[in-house]
Parts: structure tokens; C-alpha cells; sequence
């Protein structure tokens, strides 16, 4: 069956002076000059972000709904009764973040559901565009939290009682209360016809082979862990070496010790120490306490839970040796996802429609897709990074390869829609 390529355009004008604006609130400036946002999960930024895009919501006459883990989602009034197909991503960030990494999934689908509704077009059944509570787990672990809850993963009331790692003693209840997202709409969350996500690669792959599009197979398993160590504080210029109680020694090994383990295995295996607070911290006091944390990934969960054994035992093994002592909390633990094949091979001949040849890849990055994978036929679309670079506002993508994305996010839709993907067996 010949599709006839969808007569859908999109604004990319209209979709870049919505990056530049919500891009805007909690703008910060990076170490090179770059335009970045920080746009912690619950914090006052999260929620002018959050108030600006009901704004655009409202203003498009869309149906919103609020969830109970805060959650938000936009869709076309229809009285079809139908599920609709649902896009989104997240518009909380890091603290170093770019204007590209969520924001652009959601920014994205308002500007195909503008696009179809002053088209005038009829479709069999709604659109609709979601954000996410919390998809960074940056202040509050584990990342995807909202689209977690939302799919059914994790209860509403174990989540709201999550308390921030930043010592403030907030909990996601009692901050979701305090910015007004408190929604009265239940979790879990009702299952979308079909869920596409448009995000930024977030790495080298697309540029390195010169490609716009990647068409998401899946995102790899995602381990995160906090470790505490206590030792014994003490003077740097007169406690001899042999009577150290280190734990800082521990991180430093600890540290080198992941690194290895992810050389020998090599790709796709990564491995992370990306927080490390250290009691009192002062230069010339051998530390009490140390606390890090261990971010571990791989696309075969075999693999990565060997890794984690691997990376518990040698903790052990040298905080033992050292005299420190040990406690860990698992703070994220996702098992790798494979997205449905008729939507990515959805994506792909949407791709190869506007005359780009996908690349057909796994994520590294967790995304909520990868919860939205629970409730019904999912994929995502990658468009290019400049430099692979992302979690720092230098995160770039040309308007091109963003607009194209844009674009490629309305024609999946509205093949998701009109059931196309059923057409297809697999990825050709
Ligand atoms: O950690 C991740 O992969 C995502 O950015 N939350
Ligand atoms: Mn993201
Ligand atoms: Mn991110």
C-alpha cells in the first residue's frame, strides 16, 4: 500500500520560539557561554516550566488532565471515546541542563497537535501530548518516577514518599503539593492507543554516521546505586598511612575499579561515579564519612547484573581491607526494554518516506518510553546531538535536524492513528 506522505507540516519557527521561551526559565549560562536550563524536578523552575506549557495547552484547547504524581497530559477533544496516541518526554532537566534533552519531545508534540488542528484534519481517533514527573531522578531517584508511576511500576503513595538526595528533607508529596501539581487524576494512568517519543540522541552515533534519524529499538538496563562509607577522621599530617580508615580511598578505587570493568567489556557497557559528598571535606582532615553514587548500564541485564555483583563484591573486598564500613540503597534498577517492532519499523519507513535512512538503535539513556513500553505499542525517534553532547548546556541540535524530527514525530502519529503500524511485520 503506497502512503501517500502525510500533507501535515509543522512550524518549525513555531516549534523553536517554544524551546527559546521555555528555555528561558531557570536559564543558566555554561562554562563555554552555552544557553542551558536548570529545571530541577518540583522546584519553583519546574513549575513555571510546567505552568507555561498548560498555558500552551490551554491555548490550544486541549483536554488536561494532572495526575497524582504530577504528571500532565494534553489531549484533542474527541467524543470517539477512542484511546488516543500519545507523545511526550519530560521538561524537568539536570542541573546543567541543555534546551534539547525532554523539552524537545514535548515542545514537539504540541507542534503536531497544532499543526493537525488548524489543518482541520479528521483523525479515527485523538492525539495527545504528555510530560512527566521527575524523568531525571536527579532530586529525587529514580529517574522515569512519573512515567513509572504513570505505567503502573511503582504505587502513587511509595512514590509521593520519596525524600530529595539534597538533605532538604522534601519528599515529592509535600513539594508536588507546595507548586499546586498535585492532580486528582489516579495512577496508574490509562493505556494510550500507542506512545511515540521524540528526544535528542543524547550521544555520538547519528552524527559519527553522518545520519538525521534514529529509529529506537529499546533503552538499555539502568542500575543506579548509593553507597555510604564510614571511617575514621583523622589528622592528615601526623595518622601514618598503615593506620588509615579511609573512605575516600574507597571512592578513588572504587572509581578506577568501574572504569576497568567497563573497558574490559566494552560497549555497550557504561559505568558512572557522578556524585560524591564527602564529611567535613576539609583539606587537611582524613574524611569520616564519604557517600557516591554508581551508575551502571548494559543492554543485556545478564551482563549488567554481573557487573553489579562484580562491583558489590570488590566494595566489600577494599572497604573491608581499609576498615570502612559499608551500606548501600538501590536507587534505580530498570531491566533493559525492547520497543514494539511495528512502531520502529513505523518510524523507519516514515524516515525513508522523507528520504532519510535511519539508524536502528538502542538508547543508552533511560527515557519514559521505556514505562510507556509497559502499557502499550511504543517507540522512539532520535535526532542527532552535536559533539554527542548532552547533561550540559552546550547540548545542541541543529533546526533542521529538529524540525525533521518534528515532522517525522507528526507522520508516525498519524500512522499510529490510522493503525498503520499493524501493516507492518518488523523492522524491513
Ligand atoms: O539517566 C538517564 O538516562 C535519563 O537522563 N534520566
Ligand atoms: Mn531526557
Ligand atoms: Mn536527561
Amino acid at each position: 500500500m503506497v502512503h501517500v506522505v502525510n500533507d501535515i507540516q509543522i512550524s518549525p519557527d513555531r516549534l523553536m520560539r517554544r524551546v527559546d521561551e521555555l528555555a528561558e526559565i531557570g536559564a543558566i549560562t555554561g562554562p563555554r557561554g552555552h544557553a542551558g536550563s536548570s529545571r530541577l524536578a518540583l522546584t519553583d523552575d519546574d513549575r513555571l516550566g510546567r505552568d507555561l506549557v498548560m498555558t500552551w495547552m490551554r491555548d490550544l484547547g486541549l483536554d488536561i488532565t494532572v495526575d497524582a504524581i504530577g504528571n500532565v497530559v494534553g489531549q484533542m477533544p474527541s467524543d470517539s471515546g477512542l484511546a488516543p496516541v500519545m507523545c511526550g518526554s519530560h521538561i524537568d532537566t539536570v542541573g546543567t541542563g541543555g534546551r534539547f534533552d525532554g523539552n524537545l519531545g514535548v515542545l514537539a508534540g504540541l507542534e503536531v497537535i497544532e499543526s493537525v488542528m488548524s489543518a482541520g484534519v479528521q483523525l479515527p481517533r485523538p492525539l495527545a501530548v504528555a510530560f512527566f514527573t521527575d524523568e531525571e531522578g536527579a532530586r529525587f531517584p529514580p529517574d522515569m518516577l512519573g512515567s513509572l508511576v504513570y505505567a503502573g511500576g511503582m504505587a502513587v503513595e511509595a512514590a509521593q514518599r520519596i525524600v530529595a538526595v539534597d538533605g532538604t528533607g522534601a519528599t515529592v508529596g509535600s513539594e508536588l503539593e507546595r507548586i499546586g501539581y498535585l492532580g486528582a487524576a489516579p495512577c496508574p494512568g490509562p493505556a494510550p492507543h500507542a506512545f511515540v517519543e521524540l528526544h535528542i540522541e543524547q550521544g555520538p552515533v547519528l552524527e559519527q554516521m553522518g545520519r538525521r534519524v534514529g529509529a529506537v529499538t529499546g533503552v538499555q538496563g539502568i542500575s543506579w546505586t548509593a553507597v555510604e562509607l564510614r571511617g575514621v577522621s583523622n589528622h592528615a599530617g601526623t595518622t601514618p598511612m598503615s593506620m588509615r580508615c579511609d573512605p575516600m580511598f574507597v571512592v578513588g578505587h572504587m572509581t578506577a575499579f568501574l572504569r576497568s570493568v567497563a573497558t574490559e567489556i566494552g560497549a555497550p557497557q557504561v559505568a558512572t561515579v557522578g556524585r560524591v559528598e564527602l564529611h567535613p571535606n576539609l583539606i587537611n582532615v582524613i574524611p569520616a564519612s564519604a557517600t557516591f553514587t554508581i551508575d551502571v548500564r548494559h543492554t543485556d541485564d545478564k551482563m549488567l547484573r554481573e557487573v553489579e555483583q562484580r562491583v558489590d563484591d570488590e566494595l566489600r573486598r577494599v572497604a573491608a581491607d581499609e576498615g570502612v564500613s559499608v551500606s548501600t540503597e538501590t536507587l534505580a534498577r530498570f531491566e533493559p526494554v525492547v520497543f514494539d517492532e511495528r512502531v520502529v519499523a513505523t518510524v523507519v519507513a516514515a524516515a525513508r518516506r522523507r528520504g532519510e535512512e535511519p539508524v536502528v538503535m538502542p538508547s543508552g539513556a533511560g527515557h519514559d518510553a521505556q514505562m510507556l513500553a509497559r502499557m502499550c505499542p511504543t517507540a522512539m525517534i532520535f535526532t542527532p546531538s552535536i559533539g554527542g553532547i548532552s547533561h550540559n548546556p552546550a547540548e545542541d541540535t541543529s533546526v533542521a535536524d529538529l524540525a525533521l524530527g518534528c515532522q517525522l514525530l507528526a507522520d508516525v502519529m498519524l500512522d499510529l492513528a490510522a493503525d498503520r503500524h499493524f501493516e507492518h511485520e518488523g523492522i524491513a
